[in-house]
């Protein structure tokens, strides 16, 4: 995930931005060009003051989350103590009654003020709601009890067959295992974790909600929608709109794979539902690795060319494009790779990248193995580390050193990644052989069983469990019941065992523990990398959407760098609009699949479909 934490950087030059701004008027934007009006001159001193302390705080507070997340002792909690401790003088900044007054006095006129220092405010005051201080006990026990639990999450010993093993571990046995009895095993040993986050977990949805029910959101999900300019209702309509019609050539999937695992695990009686150690995922997002394409086999080239290759490469990928080489700083202080095995400390497993200054030091967290996932990964980072750099600007004001909105930080790199896999680019770089004969239609499968099965768990189980969670209040009783109910609802999966409210499968996926109430950005990443990616595909380098190769245009960098340029300082409807011609639409990603669908009906003739 992208780790968001604010930077200091050289006082923002409050220019009035171009446009689209629903609060713009001509006269306004007038205004700004000639001399600042008495409220535009307020609040440029009032967010100059502001920027600055909120980097200086930032900055420290994302010192203190590195360390925590990257130096994890069990038992030890001096760390958490310490993060817990910046993350609350950031939190009497940006939540003081103070501050807030301000701010909602200024945008008291914000027919006065430039759109630029009208989305600055808004971003501010949106923070605010995060941390409170009208209701500052709570604050406090929230952020000692998000320092907690991460320290559970990335502390816990894993173990499997007698031995401690790391999540990196149980994915490959997860995608390798073919005996069933010991696929159970690995599955039930990666949900070994959930209980142990029970408590912190509703302890946080009760301290989350409290917070930002002090200014006025109904609950944690409606807050983190309304980032969006979403209510939750639009943004559950939303979410649920792209599954459903995602649904048929899902339907075709699930029906393909129960029958193709059935056949694998040599189980006669085909099931009606996927039962989830059947699957080569935790928490069956990506079925990717099912399939083999014959000549595309990427993770014998991968094995030979190591991890560090594969950081190395993705970085010339973004290079070749016009993006810049990354800093030294990035190789001196990320931590890329996985701890040694004699490691007196544990570090965080899931893969994220870090803004630690809004400015130039960036860094990324991850364990790189030298496989697809981690390939892909890979990508994914840096696409995150490539946008933090793009709007790293004296044009872009710290506070809006952020994405068009969350979903596009996560498509950027998401996008990078499937190109980086298809042949054309494969070839290019000399990694495949481009005169052996591939078979289309697999590739297509093998990319499907990434991209589309995503969809039923990112927007349904995922966003449903949490509005649930959040928004309806859901019982404490029924977390697990719940959860799996959606499973069965939206991905046609279902427990190998009966798993009762002793367990809590959810809190197995970290998200649901350190990136709260918004993970159907990923599911809207998706959507929009696929309205981007046909854009440059058919329009930019007049190739076909399956068979690109970005590499090497400067045209494809110019396009990604206008999107991520401005941060959030442009409207992300209009960006998109502007950029590709559509509203955020799943009709790109469609069509992409739209060739499958025959052969999985003919594949699936006489099958059974139970969804
Ligand atoms: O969490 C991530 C990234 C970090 S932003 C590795 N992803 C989601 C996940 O792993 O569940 C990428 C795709 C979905
Ligand atoms: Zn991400």
């Amino acid at each position: 995930m992208k780790k968001h934490l604010l930077t200091l950087l050289a006082a923002a030059s409050l220019v009035a931005c171009q446009s689209e701004n629903t609060s713009t008027t001509a006269a306004t934007a007038e205004q700004a060009a000639t001399a600042p009006n008495e409220y535009q001159t307020r609040a440029d001193q009032f967010l100059k003051a502001y920027s600055e302390e909120y980097v200086r705080l930032y900055t420290a507070a994302s010192e203190a989350e590195w360390r925590s997340n990257t130096h994890i002792v069990p038992g030890d909690t001096a760390n958490a103590a310490a993060t817990a401790r910046a993350n609350e003088r950031t939190a009497a900044f940006t939540g003081s009654a103070e501050n807030i007054k301000q701010l909602k006095e200024l945008l008291e006129h914000r027919d006065q003020l430039t759109p630029l220092q009208v989305k600055q405010l808004e971003t501010a005051l949106y923070n605010a709601a995060n941390n409170p201080q009208t209701v500052a006990d709570v604050v406090k026990r929230r952020i000692k009890a998000e320092a907690a639990q991460t320290e559970k999450l990335y502390g816990f010993d894993y173990r499997y067959a007698g031995k401690s093993v790391t999540t990196n571990d149980l994915d490959e046995l997860l995608r390798k295992e073919t005996n069933p009895q010991k696929r159970l095993a690995v599955w039930e040993a990666s949900k070994a974790i959930g209980p142990t986050l029970k408590t912190g977990l509703l302890n946080l949805r009760d301290l989350r909600n409290q917070t930002v029910q002090a200014l006025g959101y109904p609950d944690y999900f409606t807050y983190q929608a309304s980032d969006y300019g979403l209510s939750r209702d639009e943004m559950m309509a939303l979410v649920r709109k792209i599954n459903t019609e995602l649904r048929p050539l899902y339907r075709e999937l699930h029906t393909y794979a129960r029958y193709e695992l059935a056949k694998k695990y040599g189980v006669k009686q085909v099931p009606d539902y996927l039962p989830a150690h059947w699957l080569p995922n935790r928490w069956g997002q990506d079925w990717g690795s099912l399939v083999e394409v014959k000549g595309l086999n990427l993770d014998a080239v991968l094995a030979k060319k190591g991890p560090e290759w594969q950081v190395k490469q993705a970085e010339r990928f973004y290079q070749s494009l016009g993006f810049p080489a990354l800093p030294a700083s990035f190789y001196e202080k990320s931590s890329l790779y996985p701890l040694p095995k004699d490691a007196q400390y544990k570090k965080n497993n899931h893969a994220s990248a870090w803004h630690m200054d809004l400015n130039n030091d960036l860094r990324s967290l991850m364990s790189v193995e030298a496989n697809t996932e981690w390939y892909e990964t890979t990508h994914h980072e840096l696409g995150h580390i490539y946008y933090y750099s793009s709007y790293s600007t004296p044009e872009v004001p710290p506070l809006l050193r952020q994405g068009a909105n969350r979903a596009y930080h996560e498509a950027i790199g998401t996008m990078m990644g499937l190109a980086a896999k298809q042949k054309p680019f494969l070839a290019g770089l000399g990694l495949i052989d481009p005169n052996t004969q591939t078979d289309q239609t697999q590739a297509l499968l093998k990319e499907a069983l990434s991209y589309v099965v995503f969809i039923p768990f990112a927007s349904g189980v995922m966003s449903e469990w949490e509005n649930s969670f959040y928004a309806e209040k859901l019982p404490a009783d029924q977390l697990n019941a719940r959860w799996w109910e959606l499973c069965k609802q939206y991905q046609g999966m279902v427990p190998p065992t009966s798993r009762g409210e002793n367990y809590l499968d959810p809190a197995t996926k970290t998200h649901i523990n350190d990136d709260p109430a918004q993970y159907y950005d990923y599911a809207l990443s998706y959507v929009i990398l696929f309205q981007l990616h046909d854009h440059i595909a058919r329009n930019i380098l007049k190739q076909d959407p399956h068979a690109t190769n970005y590499y090497g245009s400067k045209a494809v960098g110019s396009f990604l760098r206008d999107i991520m340029a401005p941060g959030s300082s442009r409207d992300w409807r209009v960006v998109l609009k502007e950029k590709t011609g559509e509203d955020l639409s799943a009709r790109a990603m469609i069509d992409y699949f739209q060739p499958l669908m025959a052969y999985l009906q003919a594949q699936n003739k006489g099958r059974k479909y139970t969804m």
